[in-house]
């Protein structure tokens, strides 16, 4: 009986020491779970507010018409295609929450607007070709405007 017993904490002792090693796998594989369920979260599949596939302006009697939508997420389209010396109208949307996204300015083109909610319009004439920056006044959102 006393043989026994001490045979069976001696086993249990060498039982527990090597018990640690499944302890430790299990810790590394529910990390390794928890590392790869964010990263599903957080992926490239989640969409994005605003689009940045370029936009062209469709010319109507003589002026290059283009909507934008101003929303607290920035700019939609945010990625515009004009062509050089065509008048632009811009005709805006802006939702009650868009902010500072309300402001606009293209400063390459001295334009610095304050857009109504709902909707408000601006032209400009693009008169020189290149990339050029529009954004809020603090330049939180931004958006790129190239000239063809
Ligand atoms: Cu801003």
């Amino acid at each position: 009986m006393s043989k026994n017993s001490k045979k069976g904490t001696r086993k249990a002792a060498s039982r527990s020491g090597t018990n640690k090693n499944p302890i430790i796998i299990m810790s590394v594989i529910l990390v390794g779970l928890f590392i790869w369920i964010m990263s599903q979260l957080s992926g490239p599949g989640t969409p994005l507010a605003t689009s940045n596939q370029p936009v062209t302006a469709p010319v109507v009697n003589g002026v290059q018409m283009l909507s934008m939508n101003l929303t607290a997420a920035g700019y939609e389209p945010n990625n515009i295609t004009l062509k050089k010396d065509i008048p632009v109208q811009i005709n805006t949307n802006a939702t009650a929450d868009a902010g500072c996204v309300r402001g606009l300015m293209i400063p390459d083109f001295d334009i610095n607007k304050a857009l109504d909610v709902g909707q408000d319009s601006f032209v400009f004439i693009p008169n020189k070709t290149g990339n050029f920056e529009f954004s809020c006044q603090m330049r939180m959102s931004t958006g790129t405007i190239n000239i063809v």
